[in-house]
């Protein structure tokens, strides 16, 4: 029972560390072509808006989206070629959160 513990452990260790391992080669190669966009965002009322607006916002193009509860806005990192800032700002408006785009921060 504690070796299958042990081993159950190990398995979820090494399968982090390959989905980490994974990621950050993807974001590297994408890097050069991507676009950050910063928006406003209203109705993010509780701390799991975040969730909802994040999943809004994962789109075909999205690269990485955090979301800031306490300053009301979403950082997007896209890809140009595949997505745009209006059809961002529509994902997460149809999601029932009304963004409009904030000048992006140095
Ligand atoms: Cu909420």
């Amino acid at each position: 029972m504690f070796i299958r513990l042990i081993f159950l452990c190990a398995l979820f260790v090494s399968g982090l560390y390959l989905t980490s391992t994974v990621y950050a080669k993807s974001s590297v190669e994408v890097q050069k072509n991507l676009q950050t966009a910063v928006f406003d965002v209203q109705n993010m009322t509780c701390p799991m808006c975040k969730f909802t607006i994040k999943k809004a916002l994962s789109l075909k193009g999205t690269d990485k989206v955090s979301v800031d509860y306490d300053n009301k806005t979403a950082t997007v990192i896209f890809d140009p070629g595949q997505t745009n800032q209006a059809a961002l700002i529509k994902a997460v408006t149809n999601a029932g959160y009304p963004a409009s785009t904030q000048k992006a921060k140095k």
